[in-house]
């Protein structure tokens, strides 16, 4: 069995037929197959949503949390087991919105992680209310009169928030994602791949409105370049630049720097702590707590 089939589950799919999710699924199957990377090496985590559903369809470690939760979780399990291939798979709601804290600090605390935001500018899976990436004056099931505010810049604030490789893709070209999800995943330290997914349920846009405003990234671009990257990371109304927008050298990852006293690997395989001295400890703790 090649590794691509060893991803295969029967779990029943409950996204609408067509919808562009099924080609950030099988982008995600196809860069896991070429990096040559068995369903064990693999943690898929997710929070709550349509997007959040990705790591059900995989056979693979799953966490699948709370809304806008699965960043902390995809934290402790980088740090319990930093051999692990981290992805994070959920929507622009779940990672931007309600879960837009720990993402913010998963930017500096560098986690080994990738992050893929299905972005489909809308809450999908409670029926088409405005997301962080909702452009300004679009009008929603919600949001009558349009939105007032203006998007979430999230690809640029990572950026000038210390995340070291940050992307955007399209859910319709599977081939051009798994080339960039590989690099992501290979990345040693937190990944953004922002992947612009219609929804052609409840979103503003057919599917061909977006394949005429999907372009590659200029062939000069310079992805170690801050200030280009920040501009091209910038939403704009009528464009989406996709490629590597930001990569540079990597720094230590959370566990790296977190994991110093206790040592490297999965904790699951250091020798059992002493348990006389964390009942020492604790009862220290304890009495001289006031
Ligand atoms: C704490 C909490 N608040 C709100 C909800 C309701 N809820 C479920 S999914 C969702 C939004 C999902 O949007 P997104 O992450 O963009 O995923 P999509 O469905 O668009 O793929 C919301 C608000 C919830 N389940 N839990
Ligand atoms: S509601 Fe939208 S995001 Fe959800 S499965 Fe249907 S098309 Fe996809
Ligand atoms: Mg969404």
């Amino acid at each position: 069995m090649g590794v691509a089939d060893a991803y295969r589950n029967s779990v029943e799919n409950q996204w609408c037929p067509g919808c562009p999710n099924f080609g950030i699924l099988a982008a995600v199957k196809k860069s896991l197959a070429e990096l040559d990377l068995a369903p064990h090496q693999v943690c898929l985590v997710s929070g709550i949503g349509q997007a959040a559903k990705l790591p059900h369809y995989l056979q693979a470690n799953v966490y699948n949390g709370l809304h806008g939760r699965a960043i902390p979780a995809a934290i402790g399990i980088h740090v319990a087991n930093p051999e692990l291939k981290i992805l994070v798979t959920s929507g622009d709601g779940d990672l931007y919105g309600e879960g837009g804290n720990h993402l913010l600090h998963a930017f500096r605390r560098n986690p080994d992680l990738t992050v893929i935001v299905h972005d489909n500018r809308v809450y999908a899976l409670t029926k088409g209310q405005a997301s962080p990436t909702t452009p300004r004056g679009e009008q929603t099931r919600l949001q009558f009169g349009g939105v007032e505010i203006d998007p979430a810049q999230m690809l640029a604030t990572a950026i000038v928030s210390g995340c070291t490789f940050v992307a955007r893709g399209y859910a319709g070209d599977i081939d051009g994602l798994s080339k960039i999800l590989v690099r992501a995943i290979q990345h040693r330290g937190l990944a953004l791949v922002d992947v612009i997914q219609p929804c052609i349920t409840w979103g503003n846009h057919p599917v061909d409105w977006y394949r005429g405003r999907i372009v590659p990234l200029p062939q000069d671009h310079d992805p170690t370049h801050r200030d280009r990257a920040i501009a091209a990371a910038l939403d704009v109304a009528d464009v989406f630049p996709v490629g590597v927008l930001y990569e540079t050298a990597p720094r230590p990852t959370f566990a790296e720097s977190y994991r110093t006293r206790v040592g490297a690997g999965p904790l699951a395989r250091l020798p059992r702590i002493n348990r006389g001295e964390v009942e020492a400890r604790l009862a220290a703790f304890i009495v001289n707590r006031d």
